[in-house]
């Protein structure tokens, strides 16, 4: 699969391309990520990406030209397996669901949204599809481009050593259990400055370990996500 990143700090994306499973599946070739630099399409001295509102307002806006431009140029045949996706704070929500509807592509390009925002003819005639991933408010787009990268490169068949673990996580709706956080966790040692292990992890009673897993994911759920709770209630 590969990933275009469209972002006027290209620099910015090194560490994450360089560390842990991304860095890994892009050696092994399953991946191809490449951060392209806006200025590129821009032909002024000052090599200008921003302009002001019309109609007035504070700020200014990534102006549509160079995006169109870099775009046409890195995607210039568009078809069913490419998808060119704004980030902007006023996009759809990402989730997990989303994740997996990405991964069926071959081709994504991620435009990272700056400054007070984008130039609505790039939501409406350029991108075909705009995407937030949550109701906070960053600096910009770039943050959300590698959230989203991490979280469908992780889906890619091979990506991961072991395909289960994908399966069984939390928000994966083939997880054991639809909803509900993973239950808490527990390594050496035993006791910890006094504060011991549940005592049922220690024996081998594996259906005892099973019940106690499920009713301690779901208490902690309920205690952190009680939204999650409240969605599965009105599911059932
Ligand atoms: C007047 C309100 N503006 C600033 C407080 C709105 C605003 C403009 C530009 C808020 C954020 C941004 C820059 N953010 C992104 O480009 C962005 C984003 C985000 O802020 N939150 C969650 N997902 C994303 S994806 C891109």
């Amino acid at each position: 699969m590969k990933f275009h990143l469209l972002t006027i700090f290209p620099e910015f994306f090194a560490g994450f391309l360089e560390n842990g499973v991304v860095a890994r599946a892009r050696n092994s070739g399953l991946l191809d990520i490449q951060a392209w630099n806006l200025r590129n399409w821009t032909f002024d001295r000052h090599k200008t990406v921003d302009d002001r509102p019309f109609g007035g307002g504070e700020g200014m806006l990534l102006k549509p030209e160079p995006l169109f431009l870099a775009t046409e140029a890195i995607l210039p045949e568009r078809n069913s397996r490419t998808r060119v996706i704004l980030l902007s704070a006023q996009g759809a929500r990402f989730d997990q669901a989303a994740a997996r509807r990405l991964a069926q592509y071959d081709e994504l390009l991620l435009i990272c949204g700056r400054y007070e925002g984008v130039d609505e003819r790039v939501a409406e005639r350029l991108a075909d599809e705009e995407l937030s991933i949550g109701d906070y408010v960053l600096s910009g787009g770039e943050l959300a481009a590698a959230v989203i990268v991490d979280c469908v490169a992780r889906l890619i068949p091979g990506v991961l050593g072991n395909q289960d673990s994908t399966q069984f996580e939390s928000f994966e709706a083939s997880g054991h259990e639809p909803g509900v956080l993973d239950c808490p966790q527990y390594t050496r040692p035993a006791e910890f400055r006094g504060w011991p292990v549940p005592e049922v992890l220690l024996g081998g009673n594996h259906e005892e370990i099973r019940r106690w897993r499920r009713r301690a994911a779901f208490e902690k759920t309920a205690r952190l996500r009680p939204d999650l709770i409240a969605a599965q209630k009105i599911t059932k």
